[in-house]
């Protein structure tokens, strides 16, 4: 069916918060499409209070309400709000909907123990009636984390809030959830589309822990009055969108033909396909996989694999011994030494909770030239995709012959053109801000409830095409390929 033209804009505010920098951004639709614009711009970064990384949510609750405001500044008036954010972590509330403390940052390893004191059983239990992968930065397992050595915060807690919904309840004071976020944190099943009483059940969470799971497209809650008068801006609605960051990215995918295959970049490499059912299979556990809740009634199925952190770490380093690099002169350094380098496991465990990325990746490598282990990230970084492709086909049963690289990560054209050659696929790449503009599409349904899956995408198709690119497959040294698949094969299994 197609849906009526709008005749006047609509203007909307996606948050978009990631690990490296937290963002407003302002869509304006007329009708066909949305002109989309980044307001304001804030890195992120968590911060070391005594011995654990904590996100400093007040400094990004006020960043957010300033770019609130300097988005109603520039329209006059905002007709609905969306947030998205990284996934797993989460606050806890006390009994006076106080937060007990700054949220922990997920790097933390809280969940290590907990999840090495479960035997193959419990961590099966755990697979099934969750459809995630067990990793201990699982919210599952830093709750329990937070429980044996936070003692006093755990006790203390009343609600538990994932990272959206928190903010969402700051700007409105309702406190819900919505099915992408919630299902990253291990305590809800995919499968029967709810908490998972199971999960709950043998760890003795208690359910009244949870906050209610809203429908996509529905109204949260308004901004509070006191809010709306101290920045100027209207009482506007917060709608319930896919407040994960790698959903609103899927949402944004700019193809409207089914079973596609992603590669969600940032921080983090989400490798996966949208699906309309989640798969617990053997194949999948082995593989690693992960049934995470997308927009509406999809399930993607993906694997989590650290992406861009490598760089943003090494980049981070070597600023601070003086070497100031553009990420241009960053992707330069890493081409100039070819695709013949030591090769790194980017979901190494020394990787994830490393302070110190140069060191730990020397080690791994046995290399201390920056651009040769820029390299390896690089090279590494592409293996890992098309191995995690070759799974996912296996998986899934189906064959995927192009990639569509969206996010932030899509910017590198290095590792664009290094993931076709070494996949031999075409790759799609944009929107760059595709979690964003996910949310902002989606936020469309909530004025106009007809508009389906294919309408949103359909608008994004729309209003992206410009940036969106093409990188063809060149032909390379096949031996060459094949020996670096075997060597990545060898870091990452030992
Ligand atoms: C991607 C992401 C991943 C999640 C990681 C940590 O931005 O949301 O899905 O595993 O961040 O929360």
């Amino acid at each position: 069916m197609s849906v009526p033209k709008r005749t006047e804009k609509s203007y909307h505010v996606a948050f978009d918060c990631g690990n490296s920098s937290f963002r407003t951004v302002l869509g304006i639709y007329d009708g066909e499409s949305l002109k989309v614009e980044v307001i304001d711009q804030i890195p992120n970064d968590p911060v070391e209070v005594g011995g654990y990384l904590h996100w400093d949510i007040i400094r990004i609750f006020s960043g957010l309400k300033a770019g609130l405001k300097k988005a109603h500044a520039r329209t006059g008036r905002i007709d609905t709000v969306g947030v998205t954010t990284w996934g797993i972590d989460f606050a806890l509330l006390d009994e006076h909907d106080e937060l007990v403390a700054d949220p922990l940052c997920y790097r933390n390893t809280l969940g290590v123990e907990v999840l090495d004191g479960l035997d193959e059983q419990q961590r099966l239990f755990n697979w099934e009636h969750s459809g995630i992968q067990n990793h201990p930065m699982n919210s599952l397992y830093q709750l329990l984390g937070i429980r044996d050595k936070l003692p006093a915060r755990y006790r203390a807690a009343r609600s538990l809030l994932f990272i959206p919904d928190l903010l969402i309840f700051l700007f409105t004071g309702v406190k819900a959830t919505e099915r992408s976020i919630v299902s990253t944190s291990q305590l809800y099943n995919v499968m029967k589309d709810s908490y998972s009483d199971e999960i709950l059940e043998r760890y003795d969470i208690s359910p009244g822990l949870l906050s209610p799971i809203v429908e996509h497209g529905k109204c949260v809650g308004v901004l509070t009055e006191s809010l709306a008068q101290e920045l100027g801006v209207n009482p506007c609605p917060f709608i319930c969108t896919p407040s994960h960051d790698t959903a609103s990215a899927v949402t944004a995918l700019p193809s409207t033909e089914a079973d596609q295959l992603f590669i969600s970049s940032g921080t983090w490499s989400l490798v996966g396909a949208e699906l309309t059912y989640p798969i617990i299979s053997p194949s999948a556990a082995d593989c690693r996989f992960a049934n995470e809740a997308g927009v509406h009634d999809t399930t993607t199925l993906l694997k989590n694999s650290t992406g861009l952190y490598l760089l943003q770490e090494m980049k981070k380093y070597l600023k601070s011994s003086g070497l100031h690099l553009s990420w241009d002169e960053i992707s330069e350094a890493a081409k100039s030494k070819g695709m013949d380098v030591p090769l790194i496991d980017p979901n190494h465990p020394e990787i994830f909770s490393t302070r110190d990325m140069f060191a730990t990746l020397s080690r791994l490598t046995g290399s201390d030239d920056y651009e040769i282990l820029l390299a390896s990230c690089y090279v590494s970084l592409a293996l890992c995709y098309q191995k995690t492709i070759e799974d996912l086909q296996q998986v899934t049963l189906k064959e995927f012959s192009e990639i569509y690289i969206i996010g932030g990560g899509c910017r590198d054209a290095y590792v664009n053109q290094l993931t076709a050659d070494v996949t031999g696929r075409r790759v799609h790449t944009g929107p760059v801000e595709a979690a964003s503009i996910g949310n902002l599409a989606l936020q469309l349904t909530y004025q106009d409830p007809r508009l389906s899956l294919t309408d949103i995408r359909e608008v994004v198709i729309r209003s992206t095409g410009q940036e969106r690119d093409l990188y063809l497959p060149n032909r390379i040294d096949q031996d060459l390929l094949k020996r670096k698949l075997s060597e990545f094969a060898h870091v990452t299994h030992g």
